[in-house]
């Protein structure tokens, strides 16, 4: 078959629904954007683990703490199943780290965001891995088998974690005037940035149209952002929380929440490397990275010698 009739046969089995699995032959941009999109995903959840590493040693008490720590390895945990469905289009994870040090590969832009109270970690559970859901419950779908099942695992800890996010904002808007005012900051400062995680609107999208035709992303990112509105505008109200947009308004005909433009100029600027954290998040990877070389050498040196052992009887 030549690569114009390979191509046609692909897209009939994603327009018939079917599931590509890493041994098929498959364009190679399809091949790319996957390898860009679940690279950069892998990243965005090891970096996430940054944020709220920092309240860790000062979480308010031993149940606090175990959830949070419990929650921080689960992210470990997708960002190692997200490596391995990564590599399986011939990249390893050696290189994928080292696109991530030099800028090359992106993360995620919330998490350049500092974690300034302890407020923080149940905005960060209740948005961040709220929109996480919203988007990886789409991608849960996609064609790409490696990446749908891994979605399907992952979204089942990331309930968790948006709950326990949510109990602790909750937990704060139960008590005291400071402790309310501690939670109503926190979202004021977590709104906007948690709206970007869809990236930009559909008409500034560069993969989107690509990516929904190969049924690699099945929604849009403003389809999906608006669902993440409506959720979490309501869960707010509920426990007595402002949304900090006074645009703001429910559209009874729609039957959606209307938000105010995004301030894309603030996302492209951290997208591109110049967030509060950017540089603090790259510089602490790469340090314990660093550090860490020690212990890959061991895990690996196994395998090097008998490599070695085995070159050496053949000669
Ligand atoms: N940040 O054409 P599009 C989590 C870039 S996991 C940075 O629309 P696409 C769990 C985009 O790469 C959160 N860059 O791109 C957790 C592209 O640049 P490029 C991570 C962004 O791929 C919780 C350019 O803009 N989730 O939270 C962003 O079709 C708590 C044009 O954009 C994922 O990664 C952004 N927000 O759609 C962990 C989900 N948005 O590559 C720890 C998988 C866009 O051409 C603690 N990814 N860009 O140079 C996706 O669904 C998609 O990649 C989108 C972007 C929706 C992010």
């Amino acid at each position: 078959m030549t690569e114009e009739e390979k191509e046609k046969q692909f897209q009939q089995r994603i327009d018939a629904g079917e599931k590509i699995e890493p041994r098929d032959w498959m364009p190679e941009a399809y091949k790319q954007t996957l390898f860009r999109q679940i690279s950069q995903h892998a990243h965005s959840e090891i970096i996430g683990m940054q944020p709220e590493g920092n309240w860790l040693l000062r979480a308010p008490s031993l149940r606090a703490k175990k959830i949070l720590l419990a929650k921080i390895q689960d992210e470990a945990g997708h960002g190692l199943y997200l490596y391995s469905a990564a590599e399986t289009f011939g990249i390893d994870r050696t290189e994928m780290i080292a696109m991530l040090h030099s800028g090359k590969a992106k993360y995620s832009s919330i998490f350049n965001y500092p974690t300034l109270t302890w407020a923080d970690m149940g905005a960060i559970g209740w948005l961040v891995d709220g929109a996480a859901i919203v988007n990886q419950t789409m991608l849960a779908k996609c064609s790409y088998v490696l990446y749908s099942r891994a979605m399907i695992r992952i979204c089942k800890e990331e309930g968790f974690h948006q709950r326990q996010g949510y109990e602790i904002i909750a937990k704060m808007m139960n008590g005291t005037t400071a402790q309310r005012n501690m939670a109503q900051d926190s979202l004021n400062r977590w709104w906007e940035p948690s709206l970007m995680m869809f990236g930009p609107h559909d008409s500034e999208s560069t993969h989107s149209k690509d990516s929904m035709k190969w049924k690699i992303k099945v929604e849009s990112n403003d389809t999906l952002r608006q669902r993440f509105i409506d959720r979490t505008v309501e869960q707010a109200h509920h426990i007595g929380l402002t949304i900090p947009d006074k645009n703001l308004k429910y559209n009874k005909t729609t039957m959606h929440w209307e938000t105010s433009e995004i301030n894309w100029d603030e996302f492209w600027s951290v997208v591109k490397g110049n967030g509060p954290c950017n540089y603090q998040r790259i510089s602490h990877h790469i340090h314990y990275h660093n550090e860490g070389k020690w212990v890959r050498d061991c895990a690996t040196a196994f395998e090097k010698s008998r490599e070695k052992e085995n070159s050496s009887i053949s000669i």
